[in-house]
């Protein structure tokens, strides 16, 4: 029996990833000193796994960016446009790599960055390769055997990790039209071969291929090509130790498919999908090694020893000691890094502190977990099974985790009170008292958060700040965004948001049933990472959480204030969730929290509430069979936040990055009275499947993108809104940017929000006179 893990946080203990690329782009720091900290977050890696007891360690796992985009330049599948970046003089193979991920302004070049999408149904970003057809592959970069042998000058024979060839190609975007990507795959494997022979020269042992895409939907044509790539590997490389990884969901019905593959290992998800073993034991070759991904590698909650202790020896009866090894269930890069340095009481207590495990704790329970088979150290051991029955009870029975009224609350709920009082037609009639113009002018919600009002919440966190200073600053800063929205005249004001941290970090903090790290980092893309929230109990509103400064900034002016909050499917998307009941649940109880402050700005005087969904798509299920139990219970618990409300109250919702084809049933059934989505980048593309839908209530289809610094012109805005008008009636439309802007600076925030306004005054001139 053999220990191995799938791949380890990249970011460092410390987030030094993160500190030396920003310094780097900034120009503040040399690339020697870029490549010297990823070799030293590599080493620390190698280490700590070898030192815990890991007895197959992966490398190739570290990436300056992007796993995706690391395996596009090791396969030259580089765009044309970056070939000037390539030619230029002084520019080296990293700066090309940071241009494809970012873009390249400078001295006269100007290339746009290549386009980032969801991994999976996960809160980390890829950044998606770009395919054209017959396109060549070759080797380009050879990252991936300088790192074998990096780790192998270190005494470590490491096991590479690779995204297998099918799932590389399912990742990456057909550019052009007449072919498909599959088709792809006669040209790329040539190169995979390569890598395995250089590989294999320096004394590769195993080799890991992820391929996620065999626990999805595929074609036949995908399931050729999986027969394809890894008979001819095998054919290549008869000796080679292939490691098969997939994960995020069970195998279903390309069980046969997978287990007829000649692989190794193969591993499998037993935390997403626990029901496939059965099935795989069924299935699987008789000299086929069977990985077990026991450990959570998504989520931070402590293994139950007991449970798979249990699972582990059925397995062992059935196919013996050598046949079976223990592993996370995917790579670590969805856990944060190290328990240890959550050293403050006030964010995590002793008692959540017992039930949790980050990185390097999962990688220690992994071992732990062999040395209770094979009866290893048994004195130390058997002790470490003690405490983790002792903590895995302790969370069964905590008086924090349970409350119930909450639970008396969710069960008492009604179909009704996931319903507005009138349908939207009556409610339209009613929403007319605002009396907002056609081409109503808004923005998403938040206005920049500039290092100063960053620096004044680190004051306030570390006492240099009292609170009633830091939030008069916070006041001042707001009333200046409320009088320079009325200044410019847009038409629904927003307080600017500039008291939050992060969009669901700040609601967490003020629920009860959530916890907090300090040092929870998991990366969402590149250098920027997220802390998410820990939800361990019953969740509930102990008070209001944003009339205070919602109901100031609206006495700031007569023109409305919209009141802005983060929904249920996205608190719950975007945070570490319980394990202990079904997410659903988890979600009504957050629902009923939201619907609380809802109907509490509604008593406030605001007239007009915003409840992003963003994550409602990403939280989709992998397999097309499991969409409609989750849209059910995630719009309905939109809906129960929503529809505490009296009719003339106006919801308003938005969603970022979505693609709304096969949803847009769903996303009407959330009956919001106002949708604001992202579709500038697609030129309006993403709003025909409101057209085609006839989608009945209003929407406000983002006019300029948000990423990026460039001011838009008005003309390529009024352009937009006259592409939208001919799709959507004008009665129906608003204005807005695509998302908010609080990653932007203030200089060219204010300078596109004067050309929105324009560019909405300029539609409503055009409309009086054809009237
Ligand atoms: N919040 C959360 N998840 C998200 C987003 C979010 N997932 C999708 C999308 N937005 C990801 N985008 C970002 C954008 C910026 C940052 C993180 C994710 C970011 N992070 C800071 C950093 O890394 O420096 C840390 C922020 C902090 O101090 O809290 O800028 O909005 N949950
Ligand atoms: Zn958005």
């Amino acid at each position: 029996m053999l220990t191995q893990n799938l791949g380890y946080p990249r970011i460092g203990s410390q987030r030094e990833l993160k500190k030396i690329c920003e310094n780097y782009w900034a120009d503040k720091t040399g690339y020697k000193n870029v490549l010297q900290v990823g070799k030293n977050i590599r080493h620390e890696n190698w280490n700590l796994q070898k030192e815990a007891g890991i007895d197959i360690i992966p490398s190739n796992d570290f990436s300056f960016y992007d796993h995706v985009l690391d395996h596009s330049l090791t396969f030259g599948a580089i765009p044309k446009r970056y070939n000037e970046v390539i030619l230029k003089k002084g520019n080296s193979e990293l700066d090309l790599y940071f241009a494809m991920a970012r873009g390249y302004q400078k001295e006269g070049l100007d290339v746009v960055a290549m386009e980032m999408t969801k991994w999976f149904d996960t809160n980390y970003h890829y950044i998606v390769p770009e395919f054209y057809k017959n396109q060549p592959f070759k080797l380009f970069s050879t990252k991936i055997i300088d790192e074998f042998y990096e780790a192998k000058q270190l005494g470590i024979t490491t096991k590479p990790v690779l995204i297998g060839p099918v799932s590389y190609l399912l990742l990456g975007k057909e550019k052009e039209a007449g072919f498909e990507k599959i088709d792809l795959i006669k040209n790329l494997l040539p190169v995979y071969i390569e890598i395995l022979s250089r590989l294999d020269a320096l004394g590769v042992e195993y080799v890991q291929f992820d391929e996620p895409f065999l626990t999805l939907d595929l074609t036949e044509k995908d399931k050729k090509a999986y027969e394809y790539v890894y008979k001819e590997i095998r054919k290549a490389f008869p000796r080679l130790k292939i490691v098969l990884a997939t994960y995020f969901e069970g195998l279903g019905n390309n069980l046969a498919l997978t287990t007829s593959l000649p692989v190794n290992v193969l591993h499998i998800d037993l935390v997403r999908a626990e029901g496939q073993l059965i099935d795989v034991l069924a299935s699987l070759k008789e000299d086929t090694i069977l990985s077990l991904g026991l450990v959570d590698g998504r989520n931070i909650w402590k293994n139950d020893f007991e449970k798979s202790v249990s699972i582990i020896n059925q397995v062992v009866e059935k196919r013996g000691l050598d046949k079976v090894w223990i592993a996370p269930s995917c790579s670590l890069i969805h856990s944060p890094v190290d328990l240890d340095n959550e050293t403050n009481e006030q964010n995590l207590s002793a008692e959540i502190k017992q039930w949790l495990a980050y990185a390097k704790q999962k990688i220690a329970e992994v071992v732990t977990l062999k040395k209770l088979i094979t009866n290893e150290s048994p004195a130390s051991t058997l002790q470490k099974l003690e405490e983790n029955k002792t903590a895995i009870a302790n969370r069964k029975v905590s008086k924090i985790i349970h409350n119930p009224e909450v639970k008396q609350r969710v069960l008492a709920l009604k179909e009704q009170d996931a319903e507005r009082l009138s349908p939207f037609s009556s409610r339209k009639i009613k929403q007319q008292e605002l009396n907002l113009p056609s081409y109503a002018t808004t923005t998403i919600g938040s206005f920049p958060q500039t290092a100063e009002v960053r620096s004044w919440r680190a004051k306030l966190k570390n006492g240099t700040f009292t609170v009633e200073e830091y939030d008069d600053l916070i006041a001042k800063e707001t009333a200046k965004a409320v009088n320079w929205q009325e200044e410019i005249d847009l038409d629904v004001l927003v307080h600017g948001e500039f008291e939050r941290n992060d969009m669901v970090e700040y609601f967490g903090e003020q629920l009860d049933g959530f916890a907090f790290s300090k040092n929870g980092w998991v990366q969402s893309y590149g250098s920027r990472c997220v802390k998410p929230p820990i939800i361990f109990g019953d969740v509930s509103r102990p008070k209001p959480m944003t009339v205070k400064w919602t109901a100031y900034a609206q006495s700031l002016t007569t023109k409305y204030m919209k009141g802005m909050l983060t929904g249920p499917v996205t608190i719950l998307q975007w945070s570490f969730v319980r394990n202990d009941q079904p997410r659903s649940e988890t979600c009504t109880q957050i629902a009923l929290a939201i619907r609380d402050e809802v109907c509490d700005l509604e008593n406030a005087g605001i007239k007009i509430i915003q409840i992003d969904e963003p994550a409602i798509r990403e939280g989709l299920p992998l397999r097309k069979a499991d969409w409609q139990t989750y849209l059910n219970w995630a719009v309905k618990a939109f809906k129960i936040s929503a529809s505490g409300v009296k009719d003339d109250t106006q919801i308003h919702t938005h969603m970022c990055y979505s693609e709304f084809n096969d949803i847009i049933q769903n996303i009407a059934d959330m009956d919001a009275d106002v949708i604001t989505i992202e579709t500038s980048r697609s030129q309006m593309e993403l709003l025909d499947a409101f057209a085609d839908f006839k989608y009945p209530n209003e929407i406000g289809p983002g006019v300029y993108d948000i990423h990026s610094p460039r001011v838009p012109k008005r003309e390529e805005m009024v352009q937009l809104l006259k592409k939208a008008k001919a799709v959507i009636p004008s009665g129906q439309l608003w204005v807005n940017p695509d998302c908010g802007l609080k990653t932007r600076g203030w200089d060219e925030t204010k300078k596109a929000l004067i050309e929105m306004v324009e560019a909405a005054k300029e539609m409503r001139k055009t409309e009086e006179v054809l009237a």
